[in-house]
């Protein structure tokens, strides 16, 4: 089912989601609406709160070089923790809570992670690249965070009036 995406400055979005402790159909069915929706929107990356739900989970699902998206590289990532993280990287963001708006953030390069799958078995692994990138930003939506509480004070100030000229003409 596709459920609606909360957009900034929805409240709901700050609030810090809580670890999945049953690995069960209701996790499945989350799992799928989460899916369903990402994919409608078009959007490579989503997490379990914006479409409303406090849970520790994420999707990503990149997009190939021919352009294609294939489910067969999904990841589901419940109940995430940082091992380690180094380097650091700059790439223009998106995010599906804050459409319209892409802006250079700053991450690290390299990101290891341990995590459940849809069936509670327990992960480690080290990422890379976009897919580090993918990572930390949901990760930030899992603690309340959103890419643009990342910007420069300058570039946040810029992006707080172009978004309030967009709200006024209903955009
Ligand atoms: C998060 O972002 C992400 O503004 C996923 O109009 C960001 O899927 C992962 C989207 C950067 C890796 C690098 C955004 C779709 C999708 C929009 C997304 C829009 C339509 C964003
Ligand atoms: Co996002």
């Amino acid at each position: 089912m596709i459920r609606e995406i909360l957009v900034y400055p929805d409240k709901r979005l700050r609030e810090p989601s809580q670890d999945i402790t049953h690995f069960d159909a209701s996790l499945h069915a989350l799992l799928q609406d989460m899916y369903d929706t990402m994919i409608h929107k078009e959007g490579i990356g989503l997490a379990a709160i914006q479409i409303g739900v406090a849970s520790n989970v994420l999707l990503i699902n990149l997009v190939e070089e021919d352009g294609t998206q294939n489910k067969e590289n999904l990841y589901e990532i419940i109940n995430p923790v940082v091992l380690e993280k180094n380097g650091i990287t700059v790439y223009q963001e998106g995010c599906l809570s804050v459409p319209g708006y892409y802006e250079e953030v700053e991450r690290a390069e390299r990101i290891k992670i341990s995590y459940r799958d849809r069936d509670g078995k327990a992960h480690e692994k080290e990422f890379t690249d976009l897919m580090a990138i993918a990572i930390q930003h949901e990760m930030d939506h899992l603690s309340g965070r959103l890419f643009i509480e990342k910007l420069s004070y300058l570039k946040r100030k810029k992006f707080d009036k172009e978004w309030k000229k967009k709200q006024k003409v209903g955009k």
